[in-house]
């Protein structure tokens, strides 16, 4: 059960931060109206919100996902891969420690976005991609091995269209895993129950199970129709300004 997030809205210059995507510019109010749904839909589904300030130094701050790996018995905070996000960490950090939380570091040459890590219950895929390398992925499953966690490496550099691993999985719980079929083939997988998005809503990959609930995308039907035909109870979002900055549901929240 998650009890908390961290959330930190979008500054006014959120269209100067990094995208490969072709969508155009964010609207910036309708970006901070979409995000005023998602946290609300966090809250409904039992979580307390810790709110941190927008941050116009960094305009991908927004994001916070990327900035710590956060599970019952191991939190680390990451060392982003891309320069301009780097300084992002430490209003996290702030924050973390004064929750409480120990932390543990990625360091120099160890590079590591959230985005890439996907806590699979007692195991954990490390993606290793454009912003996660090899020495990061390896210095975090360390950690996470310490702490009796299992690991994996999924490798996502020849996978078109993903920025991250979990652009294109999600852990679901119950032993199941939504994915694309880029990913679906892959042998780290084989032992799980993988339920399929087609390629037309590969978006919709990137859900977040939060306690009795599912957030996913709004606008992918197949992919809610075959949730809600598992038992999921969904929150659909509208995404679409987080899209046009590469972004998916799971980035705009640290929970734990
Ligand atoms: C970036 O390129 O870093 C941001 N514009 C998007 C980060 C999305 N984060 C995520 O998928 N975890």
């Amino acid at each position: 059960m998650f009890r908390f997030a961290i959330v930190r809205p979008p500054s006014p210059n959120f269209a100067a931060g990094l995208t490969r995507e072709n969508l155009g510019p964010p609207d910036f109010p309708l970006a901070l109206a979409q995000h005023a749904q998602y946290c609300t839909a966090l809250e409904r589904c039992g979580l307390a919100l810790i709110r941190l300030d927008p941050d116009a130094r960094h305009p991908d701050a927004t994001f916070v996902e990327d900035t710590a790996v956060l599970l019952p018995r191991c939190n680390v905070i990451t060392r982003p891969g891309a320069d301009s996000r780097r300084g992002e960490i430490d209003a996290i950090r702030e924050s973390l420690a004064q929750q409480g939380l120990a932390l543990q570091p990625i360091v120099d040459p160890g590079t590591v976005d959230g985005g890439d890590i996907c806590e699979a219950g007692e195991h954990v895929f490390i993606g290793i991609s454009a912003r996660t390398n090899a020495a990061g992925a390896q210095q975090l499953a360390q950690h996470l091995q310490a702490a009796g966690y299992g690991t994996s490496f999924v490798d996502i550099r020849g996978v078109d269209g993903i920025l991250h691993l979990k652009s294109g999985m999600s852990w679901l719980g119950d032993g199941r895993l939504l994915l694309i079929d880029a990913l679906a083939q892959d042998p780290a997988f084989a032992s799980y129950e993988r339920v399929r998005v087609e390629s037309d809503e590969a978006y919709a990959a990137n859900a977040v199970r939060v306690n009795d609930h599912v957030l996913l995308a709004a606008g992918y039907r197949r992919t809610a129709a075959r949730l809600r035909e598992l038992g999921y109870a969904l929150i659909e979002l509208d995404m679409s300004e987080y899209r046009k900055m590469d972004g998916g549901l799971s980035c705009l929240s640290l929970r734990y």
